[in-house]
């Protein structure tokens, strides 16, 4: 049976700055190549090398280069959005850094738009430099994308230049989105920093248990429920959200997470409503995978929406 998939124009983004170690970037061609001749090629973004980068921010290492792929991120998908109204887009990018660069995009094509936002991942990505407890920038996409510093709650002091790039950041990320509109489902490894975010704004997040007690269908539905008011949603899929045993090709595994029937369940609902214009997957590592069980794995939970 051929189904037309909703997902079929694509872009890549190769960047691999964002987290603890080298082969993210090589996550969009390892899962395009394996998506079949229906898969349409938008774009290909190719962030800095990690060996040209020379990391003058601490508290959020290579942010200066990250900010050049961000920008030309939300370059190209403004731009897919403004010709191909009422058409979807598909982003297979490298670590979680760039999808606050992919939210501004969808922004700037709709500055009108209430845009609400699903994130599946194991981890809460709402970290600033002030709070990040490792550096890396594919734990803040969010914080970026609302603007928050989170000061009141640092930990870490921040040098000039790193303070001078995070606000290039929050510039660039164009507070795409608010708090309000924030659904996560499948997050289990977050500081305590993060907890108090998510409690101060009240963020509802749907546990790995809920999500196998209710089902990945009716956790989609009530996610888009909550989404109501917004006029377009983006889903941030970071396939760490699955359980570790299932993606051993991903810089962060974390246990106890989510099953992949239930996950197709979840991205093939999500992918069914016309408010969904942006699916974005992230975080395959194919120098870390078991052969490509993890690429493959992936491919397969988005069969028929990609
Ligand atoms: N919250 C931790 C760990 C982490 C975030 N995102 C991933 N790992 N993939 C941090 O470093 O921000
Ligand atoms: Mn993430
Ligand atoms: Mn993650």
């Amino acid at each position: 049976k051929i189904m037309k998939k909703k997902f079929k124009k694509m872009l890549l983004v190769e960047c691999d700055l964002g987290g603890p170690e080298a082969g993210a970037a090589l996550g969009p061609n390892a899962l395009y190549s394996l998506l079949g001749e229906n898969a349409e090629l938008v774009d290909v973004i190719r962030c800095a090398e990690i060996s040209d980068c020379h990391n003058t921010t601490p508290q959020a290492h290579n942010l200066k280069e990250i900010n050049d792929c961000l920008y030309q991120i939300s370059q190209s998908v403004s731009e897919f959005f403004k010709k191909n109204q009422n058409e979807s887009l598909g982003i297979i990018a490298g670590d979680h850094s760039t999808a606050c660069g992919s939210l501004a995009g969808l922004k700037t094509a709709n500055p009108d738009a209430r845009i609400g936002v699903i994130w599946i991942d194991a981890h809460a990505d709402i970290h600033s430099p002030y709070t990040t407890p490792s550096g890396n920038v594919h734990g803040m996409p969010i914080a970026a994308a609302v603007g928050a510093d989170h000061k009141k709650i640092a930990i870490n002091s921040i040098d000039q230049e790193t303070h001078a790039e995070w606000e290039k950041t929050k510039r660039l990320s164009q507070s795409s989105f608010t708090l309000n509109d924030l659904v996560y489902i499948g997050i289990r490894d977050l500081e305590q920093q993060e907890q108090e975010v998510l409690e101060q704004h009240n963020i509802p997040h749907y546990s790995v248990s809920s999500v196998s007690r209710l089902g990945g269908t009716e956790v989609a539905t009530a996610a888009l429920k909550y989404l109501e008011h917004c006029s377009s949603i983006y889903v941030s899929f970071d396939i760490d959200s699955l359980d570790a045993e299932l993606v051993p090709g991903t810089g962060t595994p974390v246990t106890d997470g989510l099953d992949a029937f239930n996950t197709m369940k979840i991205i093939s609902t999500l992918a069914a409503s016309d408010k969904v214009k942006l699916l974005e997957v992230v975080e395959i590592n194919p120098l870390l995978d078991q052969g490509n069980k993890t690429t493959e794995l992936v491919a397969r939970i988005l069969e028929g929406v990609f």
